[in-house]
């Protein structure tokens, strides 16, 4: 399997995370692909043999995001300099109802009508990084859209971004960015099947209307963890996007067993819809020792699920999404891409 990554990811290296009332080193960080890397190389995927990505044109992100966001994202940090703010780009003021808000003029207010959590921040050189993710993701589509499957394994994350904010430490929607790419070179439905540990409600709101592109995610409840506002069983797709949509809300604690429940309901939705391809959201933060978050899902389960997947018989674009401060996340991912391969 293709493997694409950019060493640009660590020209996107926030500086710390507000979390749980205190500014912290951030959980989503360069060193992050350093464990991902060499538990990649334990598991015979070589650091060498990873591919560059061709570039793509930009109007392969504007499929997916607004201009007037990625115009913001590329002059954020600018502006935020020449107010004379320090550190990171870090938004704090949200519109409640964003649909009625205009964005302002000043980049503080800016940055909060485009974002939706405080955990996301820009930085000098985030741009450069995000459109060299945003190539990796189209050029592991392009293997898929061949008829093969291929692996981006970037940072930061995509998910909870959406067409105009990010969110989640998330800033390009990369699984969204590759599943449009493989509608518009000729794939009739495309599925994305979000497997992080959180919601992908970035994916979700991005197709939420739409009868082409479906969507499942298993997630932890929204009651209890990020992004709390969305990823409820009831929430299904809106007008042609009805049915289109489907949630797997699981509790704090689930393991395999469960889990995996989850994933084979997901998976008949997915053949009943009819895919020609499938977009995976792969974040390993199921993990039992995952820092933030709450499932039980062991080293060797990764493995039991990338094979599960490999049954649906499609060209499949992965993405790395979560996965969080042990060195397990490097061997976890890999061991989906083995099960996927076996
Ligand atoms: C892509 C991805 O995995 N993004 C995760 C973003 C999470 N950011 C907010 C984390 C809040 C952590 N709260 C933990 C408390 C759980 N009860
Ligand atoms: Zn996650």
């Amino acid at each position: 399997m293709k493997v694409f990554h950019t060493d640009a990811h660590v020209l996107h290296a926030p500086k710390a995370e507000l979390h749980r009332g205190q500014m912290v080193s951030p959980h989503e960080s360069p060193r992050r692909m350093e464990q991902l890397i060499a538990g990649m190389e334990r598991a015979g995927f070589s650091r060498d043999s990873f591919l560059g990505p061709s570039a793509h044109d930009l109007s392969a992100i504007t499929a997916v995001h607004t201009p007037d966001y990625i115009e913001f994202l590329q002059t954020a940090w600018r502006r935020w300099q020449d107010a004379g703010y320090s550190g990171d780009v870090l938004p704090m003021s949200y519109p409640m109802n964003p649909r009625r808000a205009k964005p302002p003029i000043d980049i503080d207010g800016a940055a909060g009508f485009f974002c939706s959590s405080s955990d996301t921040v820009i930085t000098e050189t985030s741009w450069t990084a995000l459109s060299a993710i945003a190539d990796c993701a189209l050029s592991a589509a392009d293997e898929a859209a061949k008829g093969g499957s291929a692996f981006a394994l970037v940072r930061p994350p995509g998910h909870h971004a959406g067409a105009a904010y990010m969110s989640g430490y998330c800033l390009l929607n990369t699984p969204a960015i590759a599943a449009q790419a493989l509608r518009d070179v000729g794939a009739e439905r495309v599925a994305i099947l979000d497997v992080d540990f959180h919601h992908g409600n970035g994916t979700q709101d991005i197709f939420y209307g739409r009868d082409d592109v479906f969507f499942a995610s298993i997630h932890g409840h929204p009651d209890h963890h990020f992004p709390y506002f969305w990823g409820h069983k009831d929430e299904t797709g809106d007008g042609a996007g009805e049915g289109f949509t489907v949630n797997y809300p699981l509790a704090p604690g689930t393991a395999y067993d469960l889990w995996s429940e989850a994933l084979e309901s997901a998976m008949d939705r997915i053949r009943q819809f009819g895919a020609d391809a499938l977009v995976v959201s792969l974040g390993v933060d199921t993990f039992e020792r995952d820092p933030i978050s709450s499932f039980k899902l062991t080293t060797p389960d990764y493995a039991r699920y990338g094979e599960r997947i490999a049954t649906l018989g499609l060209p499949t674009t992965f993405i790395m999404e979560g996965g969080y401060g042990v060195p397990e996340i490097g061997d976890n991912t890999a061991n989906v891409l083995t099960g996927f391969l076996a």
